[in-house]
Formats: C-alpha cells, sequence, structure tokens
C-alpha cells in the first residue's frame, strides 16, 4: 500500500495493468497474470458474448501465454477446460 505496488509483483501500481494479481503466480512486464490477461482479452464468460467465441478466445490467449512462458501445457488445458464449464454453467443459468 505504501511502496506504489498493492499486489507485490515489482510492477508499481502507476504502470501495473493489472491489479490485484495472486503473489504466487508468475506475470509479464504489464504485471499481469496469464490468466489476467485472458481475462484481459476475452473478458468473463458471464459477459454476455457467444460462448463458443468466448470459448476459442480462451484457447487462442491461453497459447499466447503458454508461449510467453506464463502458464503450463497442463495448467493451459486445465484454463480451456474451466472456461468451458463457466460458459456452459452460464448458458443453463440463462434458461
Ligand atoms: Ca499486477
Amino acid at each position: 500500500m505504501c511502496d506504489g505496488d498493492d499486489d507485490a509483483d515489482g510492477v508499481g501500481d502507476d504502470v501495473d495493468a493489472c491489479a490485484g494479481t495472486p503473489i504466487d503466480s508468475l506475470f509479464d512486464d504489464n504485471g499481469c497474470s496469464g490468466p489476467q490477461l485472458i481475462e484481459l482479452v476475452c473478458g468473463l464468460p458471464g459477459d454476455g458474448g457467444p460462448r463458443g467465441r468466448y470459448i476459442s478466445c480462451v484457447a487462442r490467449e491461453s497459447k499466447t501465454i503458454q508461449r510467453l512462458g506464463l502458464t503450463t501445457r497442463e495448467e493451459r488445458a486445465r484454463i480451456i477446460r474451466s472456461a468451458a464449464r463457466g460458459a456452459v454453467f452460464q448458458r443453463l443459468n440463462q434458461r
């Protein structure tokens, strides 16, 4: 709070594109963890876009963060699975 880096990821709040980065996560030069980058680009499953578009966005962006070294292949698979689950859950809720 006092040092201008609230989430303690080493990227000052004034240039940190992602607040609240989990303390144990890998992050890029802008202070964003992999999942936060996906959320920045794709939004959340509840944002209302077509769920297929959301899932393919997550699949694409998770590949990018894997290439950047921000996630492992195993974690990427988990991210895609949970994106699919979240989107399906959202669809069921809308009935
Ligand atoms: Ca951050």
